[in-house]
């Protein structure tokens, strides 16, 4: 899979896609995440990219120009499944969609900055937008880094135990219920007894219930159809 990401400031997606998990998915070849500089397109040598909204009010404005241009020219290597642009009025991110991505081949994120792109790139050019929650950030690029790794972690191959994305908060529709390791008596809070008596069916029940129970309390909303 190949993430394309468009942003003004590439620095800050340098280190979220250098380590651990989603490091692992690129050297493995599963993941190809290209991060382009927005300021390769800007419209003239003051490296010009944005610029102040008609109509007047604070702010400045992502042109028209750059971004057209850039995806134009990325768009010549390889078409997109989707062009995704990162913005707080987007489609709220959640696993089901970070589920659908994750089978895709190759996708273009485009990160906002300021006020946010002209309007006109979003009716012309982009297929989706996405939120990551309802508060404000001021660019789209640690937006773009959560929803990379979230799909990221989904492509088959990239995490260890092949396993273990099914067991996630949410992939069922429930909280994950709680984990223990070693010490099993720790200042003597101890590790429930079933996790340690190795029966496999009853490790499972108890887990089910743990989020039952967890998701009842936390997040019953999770259980609005259940
Ligand atoms: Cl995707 N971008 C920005 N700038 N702020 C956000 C967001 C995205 N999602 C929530 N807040």
């Amino acid at each position: 899979m190949t993430i394309d990401i468009i942003t003004a400031v590439p620095e800050l997606l340098e280190s979220p896609f250098g380590h651990s998990i989603m490091k692992r998915a690129q050297e493995k070849g599963l993941l190809n995440v290209r991060l382009h500089n927005l300021r390769k397109w800007a419209i003239n040598k003051q490296a010009q990219i944005d610029d102040y909204q008609y109509g007047g009010g604070a702010g400045m404005v992502m042109m028209c120009e750059p971004l057209a241009n850039a995806i134009d020219e990325l768009q010549k290597d390889q078409p997109y499944d989707a062009i995704i642009y990162m913005t707080p009025d987007g489609k709220p991110f959640n696993q089901q969609t970070a589920n659908q991505l994750s089978l895709e081949g190759n996708l273009l994120i485009i990160c906002g900055h300021y006020k946010g792109i002209d309007e006109r790139i979003r009716t012309k050019y982009v297929t989706m937008e996405i939120s990551i929650g309802d508060y404000v950030l001021s660019g789209g690029e640690l937006a773009a880094a959560v929803v990379v790794d979230a799909i990221g972690r989904l492509i088959p191959g990239v995490l260890n135990d092949e396993t273990s994305a099914l067991f996630d908060s949410f992939q069922d529709n429930l909280l994950a219920p709680p984990v223990y390791t070693r010490p099993a008596d720790f200042r003597g809070d101890k590790v429930p007894e079933i996790l340690l008596q190795g029966d496999p069916k009853k490790v499972e029940e108890w887990r089910f219930e743990q989020s039952l129970e967890r998701t009842k309390t936390r997040r019953p909303d999770m259980l609005g159809d259940l």
